[in-house]
């Protein structure tokens, strides 16, 4: 070999090393650190029906108060028959800043205000009627507590919403067509003078008799024609197009189907929109549980009352809802998927009576020291399977604190592990799961097991997640969890998973 030759030869290895170490770079560059590829990885698919927009900052708001006031705070009435003097009205120490104190400390989010329930009486001026608080001796005649109230709102950053029954004991027109004209002027009258509103809740309750302006008769109506609901709800829907409408029928959220605070353990989101109107009877199991094929997103709204009433009666002082009550109805409600509307109806006076403000105190309490720090922060995790290896769904989504990344499944994989291994064993009370509700709902079975003596037990099994599901297990030391997704509507959607 010729001494050129040998610096050919050497070259030409030299050069084989390059190619080697920048095909190397190039294979290190096409995975990530954590062993994920970085190539584009096509989303998933939305499965629809999926939530709009406004539908999702509702289920966000997961905590809301329902106010009940009216002439029936002072008659001790539950449903007002229409005829009472609105003289008596006349809560003189009223200061809705308490009210709004009291709500956003207990980390409520949003309040629905009744402005006129059954018995007809306006919590405002309303030039429709002078069944009004315009006539009350509140502040002779001067007073609006739904002025009051959405700027007392406003100060506090709560949402504000209205209430108000298409069920009116008082007019006279009351199951003519002349009454829809009101009740639809009234809604205009609100929007502009008090709007935007966050939701407005659409009752569906009708109990036949009243004084529907002296005739004191029972006047039935069709639930499902009389009120024309599609075209109020457009009227409504052009001067507020964000805003969630209340029924038993949507098209927003719908009635959970109890006043006890109760979801169902199965909770789709989703529901046939076709077969439910506002007010129709027995319908009560569907509202609770949806339907797994339901063509429309109708989320449940869980209303209940801190009281037995929906109005104060100074007789249910000592039966106010206790702080373990009302934790016990914050897993029965937003731990199964629903939003919490919880009634704190004011006294006589016009406050937040003090037994219902230590409750409210007791239960933030507890959320916070129940829910005070997330045991998955900083665990380690890993899948049966994620998208495409993609990191962009790697199962470290669930704990990364952003509820806008998920880890996700192969379109054609229903069932998949998660396992969680905590950095020190712990003492769990709580698993909490949340779907990435925005591309669908999916989920129909889990189950949550733990290690215990090297050995996976199960811990709580479940059917639905959607927008949370927050599951209470006996407490047990371990420092590892495993989520099974059993079966699934589609490639599931985790964003996020919490331990306490
Ligand atoms: C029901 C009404 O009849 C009750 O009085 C209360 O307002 C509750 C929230 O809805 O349908």
């Amino acid at each position: 070999m010729k001494i050129t030759d040998v610096f050919k030869f050497k070259n030409m290895r030299f050069n084989r090393i390059k190619i080697l170490r920048a095909i190397t770079l190039v294979f290190l560059i096409s995975i990530n650190l954590t062993g994920c590829s970085q190539q584009n990885i096509n989303p998933p698919a939305p499965l629809y029906p999926i939530p709009t927009d406004y539908q999702l900052a509702w289920h966000q708001m997961e905590m809301n108060v329902f106010v009940h006031f009216t002439i029936n705070t002072f008659t001790g009435k539950e449903w007002g028959f229409g005829d009472e003097s609105t003289m008596l009205f006349n809560p003189d120490q009223t200061n809705v800043k308490q009210w709004t104190k009291v709500f956003k400390d207990a980390g409520f989010k949003g309040v629905i205000l009744t402005c006129k329930h059954h018995d007809g009486f306006c919590l405002w001026p309303s030039k429709y009627t002078e069944h009004s608080i315009k006539n009350s001796a509140y502040k002779n005649g001067k007073g609006d507590i739904v002025k009051e109230m959405s700027v007392a709102c406003k100060e506090k950053d709560l949402k504000f919403g209205v209430y108000v029954s298409p069920w009116d004991r008082n007019n006279l027109d009351y199951g003519k067509p002349a009454y829809i004209e009101y009740y639809r002027n009234q809604l205009k009258e609100l929007i502009t003078n008090y709007g935007p509103f966050f939701e407005i809740w659409f009752d569906g309750a009708n109990g036949g008799d009243g004084y529907y302006g002296g005739s004191r008769e029972k006047r039935k109506i069709d639930g499902a024609t009389y009120y024309k609901w599609p075209e109020t709800i457009k009227m409504v829907q052009q001067l507020l197009p964000k805003t969630i409408f209340f029924s038993d029928a949507g098209p927003g959220v719908r009635w959970v189907g109890n006043e006890a605070g109760s979801a169902g353990e199965t909770n789709w989101h989703t529901i046939n929109s076709d077969s439910i109107y506002a007010g129709k009877s027995g319908i009560e199991h569907l509202l609770n549980t949806g339907s797994a094929d339901g063509d429309k997103w109708i989320p449940a709204e869980s209303d209940v009352s801190i009281r037995p009433g929906w109005f104060y009666h100074k007789e249910e002082d000592s039966l106010v809802k206790t702080a373990q009550q009302l934790f016990e109805i914050y897993l029965n409600t937003v731990g199964r998927g629903s939003t919490l509307l919880l009634n704190i109806p004011p006294d006589r006076r016009g406050l937040i009576h003090e037994n219902d403000v230590q409750s409210l105190i007791g239960f933030r309490k507890l959320l916070d020291i129940e829910f005070k720090f997330d045991l998955a922060t900083n665990a380690s995790i890993k899948a049966s399977t994620f998208r495409g290896n993609s990191k962009l769904y790697a199962p470290e989504n669930v704990l990364d604190n952003n509820s806008e990344t998920y880890w996700a499944s192969n379109d054609n994989e229903t069932t998949a592990i998660i396992e969680i291994t905590l950095k020190q064993a712990s003492i769990i009370k709580y698993i909490l799961l949340q779907e990435y509700i925005k591309l669908g709902q999916r989920v129909k079975s889990f189950k949550v097991e733990t290690m215990v003596n090297q050995r996976w037990q199960t811990l709580v099994e479940g059917t639905t997640i959607g927008y949370k599901r927050i599951l209470k297990c006996k407490p047990i030391e371990t420092n590892k969890i495993k989520v099974s997704i059993i079966d699934a509507k589609a490639c599931p959607l985790i964003s996020n998973i919490s331990l306490y």
